[in-house]
């Protein structure tokens, strides 16, 4: 099955001698892939149709390299004057993406009946860049047309708006053009990538502003569908884990999630049935831990559920902080525990695969087979945040998983988009077991949201993030002890607030790419 297009920051080029200016626009398109874009479109009005198959060719090589999809304006106009979209399909085939422009409800479902993959919706603004446009119908035209796709069975049909759309409306219109039943995937612009006099920078604020705004759907997701978050730590032999496991619960519970602590290897199968996700925490390792972990992960991976690991690495003697951040508390070196956990990560990794990865600085260093020695506190920051960016990917790449290196800085990646959440608060670091419960926070946004595992880890991880700075601003905590319960009431009134529509917190969510 090929992979599910990325419609988020669409950018479609224009020849328009005002908005290029002198520039290359194989340059341009580049750059704009450096920061993110995800799917181009060549639209040239102007050039000889032997410089439009010329710069074509090379745009698509561009492209490519960036594995992103490439798609040619004059080619769907061709197939759409031969006949309907239905014979445009017939004529390019079931692997071509057709993309028909609606700007009122009846286009929209005419183009849906008739098979197109998406919906340019527009226009939404007056812009310069195309003056004979149809209609400037706004946002709220924008959700009309969304919710009578979704009332007429057309839901599924991917969709972006189109015009005037930059950097500064971009949240904006995505959440005011949301339907309760049916959101955008994100938004098409021309000039404010084209025309920009740093492309790479504006698609990289364009992209980070679109992720943002789809936070929400994640969350309401989680609300809607209540999400089994099948838990497993280990806990021979380490009472707190217990305590982790009661605070780990009511965290999934207050995110919307169905938690079950269950390590008891043989119910995974069952569970793994209920359409939910499984986070394998490795507390302290033991071969029947491991064997049990390894059962989990197989019966997971068999129905289709997600795995979150999180190789929390701790000396079973000493009482650990778990919160993997940088505040955390120290860990003695201790050679002989780092090579078993190494070895049962390894096992881990080889006996199937994870969704999400998630680990600190040195964790995700290890995995990338740095010899880190884990040592807590300052294993801070060793590295440049692009160098952690870099190794992120290359994790995420080396094992097909999205992987979070949290830090004061946390860094999310799939491989292909990398992006930065800058929210939380040092109290996190203060309280056992935060780190345990980020994961679990995870686990029900990744169960929920399977369309976008990147996503809905970064949704999890501002959504917690966020929470925690609410509750350190309330009146009431004065340290670690008032923090755990008001943390607790922001993350539940953050999913109750978004649930209803209500998405103000989302001002205070600081993701970037
Ligand atoms: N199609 P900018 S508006 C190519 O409404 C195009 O169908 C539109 O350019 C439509 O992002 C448009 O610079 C131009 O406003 C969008």
């Amino acid at each position: 099955m090929a992979a599910p297009v990325d419609y988020s920051t669409y950018l479609v080029t224009d020849s328009t001698p005002g908005i290029l200016g002198d520039r290359d626009l194989c340059q341009v398109v580049e750059a704009a892939l450096q920061g993110g874009v995800t799917i181009v479109q060549y639209r040239d009005k102007h050039s000889s149709r032997d410089v439009v198959v010329e710069t074509a060719k090379k745009l698509h090589d561009i492209c490519k390299r960036f594995q992103v999809p490439f798609l040619i304006n004059d080619q769907v106009d061709v197939a759409a004057e031969i006949g309907c979209e239905g014979k445009a399909r017939e004529l390019l085939g079931p692997n071509k993406i057709i993309g028909v422009t609606a700007s009122s409800v009846e286009e929209a479902l005419q183009a849906a009946k008739a098979g197109a993959d998406y919906l340019g919706i527009g226009t939404v603004f007056s812009t310069q860049t195309k003056k004979d446009t149809k209609s400037i119908i706004g946002p709220n035209g924008v959700r009309t047309i969304l919710s009578q796709l979704a009332a007429s069975g057309h839901g599924g049909i991917s969709t972006v708006c189109i015009g005037g759309i930059n950097i500064s409306n971009t949240q904006q219109v995505m959440t005011q053009s949301s339907a309760p039943a049916k959101s955008l995937n994100g938004v098409a612009v021309v000039s404010a990538i084209i025309a920009a006099a740093n492309p790479a920078a504006a698609a990289r604020e364009l992209s980070s502003k679109v992720l943002t705004a789809k936070v929400p759907d994640v969350i309401r997701a989680v609300a809607k569908k209540t999400p089994l978050s099948h838990n497993m730590t280990n806990l021979v032999g380490v009472p707190i884990s217990q305590v982790v496991q009661n605070f780990a619960a009511n965290v999934g519970l207050a995110v919307g999630a169905s938690p079950i602590m269950a390590n008891y290897a043989e119910e995974a199968a069952d569970l793994a049935k209920l359409g939910g996700s499984l986070v394998i925490n490795m507390g302290t390792v033991t071969p029947d831990g491991l064997k049990n972990y390894v059962q989990a992960l197989e019966a997971y991976n068999a129905a289709g559920g997600p795995v979150l690991l999180d190789p929390v690495g701790y000396v079973p003697t000493f009482i650990p902080n778990l919160y993997n951040g940088p505040h955390a508390n120290t860990i003695p070196n201790s050679a002989g525990a780092t090579a078993v956990r190494r070895s049962a990560v390894k096992t881990l990794l080889a006996a199937g695969s994870f969704a999400v990865i998630k680990g600190n600085e040195g964790e995700i260093q290890t995995l990338h087979g740095a010899s880190v020695t884990q040592r807590g506190v300052d294993s801070d920051s060793t590295l440049s945040l692009a160098q952690r960016a870099s190794v992120v990917q290359s994790v995420a790449r080396a094992h097909s998983a999205v992987v979070l290196m949290t830090g004061v800085t946390d860094i999310l990646s799939d491989g292909r988009r990398t992006f930065r959440v800058d929210n939380g608060h040092e109290l996190l670091a203060q309280v056992t077991g935060t780190g345990c419960t980020l994961g679990t926070t995870i686990s029900a946004m990744i169960a929920a949201y399977p369309q976008d595992t990147l996503l809905a880890a970064v949704a999890g991880t501002a959504m917690f993030g966020v929470a925690a700075e609410l509750a350190a601003g309330r009146a009431e905590v004065r340290g670690p002890g008032t923090f755990v319960p008001a943390f607790i009431d922001e993350l539940y009134s953050v999913r109750k607030a978004t649930a209803e529509n209500d998405s103000r917190w989302l001002s205070l969510v600081k993701i970037s790419h």
